[in-house]
């Protein structure tokens, strides 16, 4: 396992509720360097990106519908662009970004960064496919849009900021879905993104659905991944800080489980990057969603009970 470098992005500007910006302190704080210590990583704290102004709570809280195709596309532009060049920094000087967000929108800014060492697949845990473009959204939040974006769908696909080319479609794999709009469904359908729904984990065990993801994100072998845990794939009763909770999400055990599996069958150093995002310490209760982060952090990256 290579070195890992925390950076913290505090933007909110994707999403439709204020306070995620909030998510990379209530992590540290959740004790996220503890448990990568339990994990027995090594780790440097670089601090947080620079982001743009984040209004006050109340001055902007865009939430339903909308006549604008996009809200904030300039600051969340300037933070993807400025992320994904500290992302290819660290990576360059053979370390992996564990990036603290944020809002999901920052994924843009991840992917693009890990661009120098050739393809790349990922595994995306979530409650919503993420696969709106400015074109088919019904919000206009960006934070609806990362995957479909990275992969070169939508207006959002043109933009270099937005755009990841390296990635590659057929290794992207969707686990536990459970809240997908129907335009969603059908670009989803069009392409080759594997989705696994709450469905399959309910019907086959989680274990089993996270294997089989991770045989598709490595290529069958030993191909480098991106890991995006979007914490709204966990149950709002494991999760409650989080903007757009859904019901019946993974258990705190599944969860765990999932990132076992990764720790256990990810060959060693594959995971290029991976990101935390959604927590929001405003919607949370005493910073549970936090601490649940850095848990399932450890987890993922090799703690074990024994
Ligand atoms: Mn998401």
């Amino acid at each position: 396992m290579r070195p890992i470098s925390i950076l913290g992005v505090t933007t909110d500007f994707g999403a439709n509720r204020r306070g995620v910006d909030m998510g990379p302190s209530a992590i540290r704080y959740g004790g996220l360097f503890d448990a990568l210590d339990d994990a027995g990583v090594e780790w440097t704290d670089v601090g947080n990106l620079h982001t743009p102004r984040t209004a006050t709570a109340g001055t902007r809280e865009p939430i339903g519908e909308t006549d604008q195709p996009i809200r904030h596309r300039e600051e969340t532009a300037e933070v993807c662009s400025r992320l994904s060049a500290r992302v290819d920094e660290i990576i360059t000087s053979g370390q992996t970004p564990l990036v603290l967000g944020g809002d999901h929108s920052l994924a843009m800014g991840t992917l693009v960064g890990t661009h120098k060492v050739g393809p790349i697949g990922a595994l995306w845990f979530d409650a919503h496919a993420d696969f709106n473009t400015p074109e088919t959204s019904p919000s206009g939040n960006i934070h609806g849009m990362p995957l479909a974006s990275v992969l070169g769908y939508g207006s959002l696909g043109d933009e270099p900021w937005a755009h990841a080319p390296h990635l590659d479609e057929d290794r992207v794999v969707l686990v536990g879905l459970r809240d997908v709009d129907e335009s969603e469904t059908d670009h989803l359908e069009a392409s080759g993104v594997t989705v696994y729904t709450m469905t399959d984990i309910d019907r086959r065990g989680v274990g089993p659905v996270v294997m089989d993801a991770i045989d598709i994100a490595t290529g069958g072998g030993d191909g480098d991944v991106h890991l995006s845990l979007d914490m709204d794939w966990l149950d709002p009763n494991e999760a409650p800080g989080v903007g757009t909770p859904v019901r019946g999400g993974v258990s705190y055990r599944e969860a765990h489980t999932a990132m076992e599996y990764l720790a256990e069958q990810l060959p060693t150093a594959s995971i290029r990057s991976m990101e935390i995002v959604e927590v929001n310490p405003i919607l949370d209760q005493s910073n549970e969603t936090g601490k649940l982060a850095c848990e399932l952090a450890a987890s993922a990256f090799g703690k074990t009970v024994v």
